[in-house]
């Protein structure tokens, strides 16, 4: 059963040691056709995530701003989404319609993700699914104001997080990563995927 933090659905465990190891390497043929990249925020700070993305449209950001965009930095299109990610969306979504991005995070040595609202997609009534593989990461999630009490977890290999209805717009983050700790990635650190109806 799955448990709730603040509104977050997460299964732990939802993928076994070959579904994770399945994914990872269609992971690796996404950054090799759109590699990683580390962006800096609109602010000019530059992020210690690095971030590539599949689907029709990828999630960018630069001196312009934040926003989903057709192309990657090298201007090709997104490669597709991979079927091993796909399949976890429509087990778990509980919607009918697939998702048009498919967001990457890698979080290497040190790497966090401050507390942030997901909202450039165009309609947040849609849910977002998240999977979780490698390192574990420290996850934080709070309410509709950055005020609001948080509640953490670690999210582990193979975990699924379904963000649907209130806590869609809830502040969430990752605080830290326990880098080498986990046994899917040999190299160490820790990969996100999100999936979204983005546009
Ligand atoms: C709660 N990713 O990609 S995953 C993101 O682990 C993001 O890389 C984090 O925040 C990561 O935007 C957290 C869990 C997650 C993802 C999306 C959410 C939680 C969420 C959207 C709304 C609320
Ligand atoms: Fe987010």
């Amino acid at each position: 059963a799955p448990v709730d933090l603040n509104g977050v659905t997460i299964w732990s465990g939802w993928l076994d040691d070959a579904a994770q190891s399945a994914m990872l390497a269609e992971l690796r043929d996404v950054a090799r056709a759109a590699p990683l990249r580390q962006y800096e925020t609109p602010g000019g700070q530059k992020m210690s995530v690095r971030m590539t993305a599949a689907g029709e449209v990828g999630w960018v950001t630069d001196k312009a701003g934040y926003r989903y965009a057709p192309c990657h930095a090298d201007g090709g299109a997104w490669p597709d989404i991979p079927a091993s990610v796909l399949a976890v969306w429509r087990a778990v979504s509980g919607v009918d319609r697939d998702p048009d991005s498919c967001l990457v995070n890698f979080y290497g040595e040190g790497a966090k993700m401050g507390l942030h609202q997901d909202k450039d997609e165009a309609d947040p009534r849609w849910p977002v699914v998240s999977i979780s593989l490698g390192d574990p990461g420290l996850f934080r999630v709070g309410g509709h104001s950055r005020k609001d009490p948080t509640k953490s977890r670690w999210l582990n290999s193979g975990d699924v997080a379904v963000l649907a209805g209130e806590a869609r717009l809830a502040f969430h983050g990752i605080d830290r990563i326990k880098f080498g700790e986990g046994e899917v990635l040999p190299e160490g650190g820790r990969i996100n995927v999100t999936l979204r109806v983005a546009q």
